[in-house]
C-alpha cells in the first residue's frame, strides 16, 4: 500500500483545491492529444481533431478534459484507497474503451506539464514530486483491472 506522509498529504489538497477545472482539464487533454496524436483515435466520435486549432477549439475535448480532471477527485478524497477506487473506471477504460494503459501516463504527464506552467516557481521540486508519485498511483490503479 502506498503511504502518503502529512506533507504530502497537504500539498495534494492544495494543489486540487487551487485548480481551476475547467481551465487545467481541457488543457491537458488537448496536449496530449496534438504531442501524442494516436491518442485522438479514442475520440472519433467527439467531432473535428484534424490539427491542433480544432482540437484546441472542439467543444467536446473541452468538455470531456474537465471531466477526466474531475476524475481525479475520487483519488484525493480517497488516497489510502486509490487502488480500489478506480476498480471500476479501469474495467472501463479496458473491456469498453478499449484504452491502451500506456496512454494514462501520457495524459498524466501532459497534467503535470499544463500545472507547472500555471504555478510558475510556486510548483516546487517537492510539489511535483508529491503530484508525480500522485498520478503515478491513479495510472498504476487505471491499468488494474488490464491483466
Ligand atoms: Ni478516460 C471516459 C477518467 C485517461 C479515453 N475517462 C472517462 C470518464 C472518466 C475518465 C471519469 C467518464 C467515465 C464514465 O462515463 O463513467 N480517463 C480518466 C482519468 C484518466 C483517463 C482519470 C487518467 C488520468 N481516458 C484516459 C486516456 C484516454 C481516455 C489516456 C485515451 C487516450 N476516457 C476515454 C474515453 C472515454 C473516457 C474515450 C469515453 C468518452 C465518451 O464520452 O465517449
Amino acid at each position: 500500500m502506498v503511504e502518503w506522509t502529512e506533507q504530502e498529504r497537504n500539498i495534494i489538497t492544495s494543489i486540487f483545491s487551487n485548480l481551476d477545472y475547467d481551465d487545467v482539464g481541457p488543457k491537458a487533454l488537448i496536449r496530449c492529444l496534438i504531442v501524442y496524436p494516436w491518442t485522438q483515435r479514442y475520440f472519433a466520435s467527439f467531432g473535428n481533431l484534424y490539427n491542433a486549432d480544432a482540437i484546441k477549439t472542439n467543444p467536446n475535448i473541452q468538455a470531456h478534459g474537465t471531466r477526466v480532471l474531475h476524475g481525479l477527485d475520487r483519488a484525493v478524497k480517497n488516497m489510502d484507497n486509490i487502488k480500489a477506487t478506480y476498480a471500476e473506471l479501469s474495467v472501463l477504460h479496458s473491456e469498453k474503451l478499449h484504452v491502451d494503459p500506456d496512454n494514462f501516463k501520457l495524459l498524466a504527464d501532459c497534467l503535470t506539464i499544463v500545472i507547472a506552467a500555471k504555478m510558475g516557481s510556486g510548483f516546487t521540486p517537492e510539489m511535483q514530486a508529491t503530484f508525480q508519485k500522485f498520478l503515478a498511483v491513479v495510472v498504476s490503479a487505471l491499468g488494474r483491472q488490464y491483466h
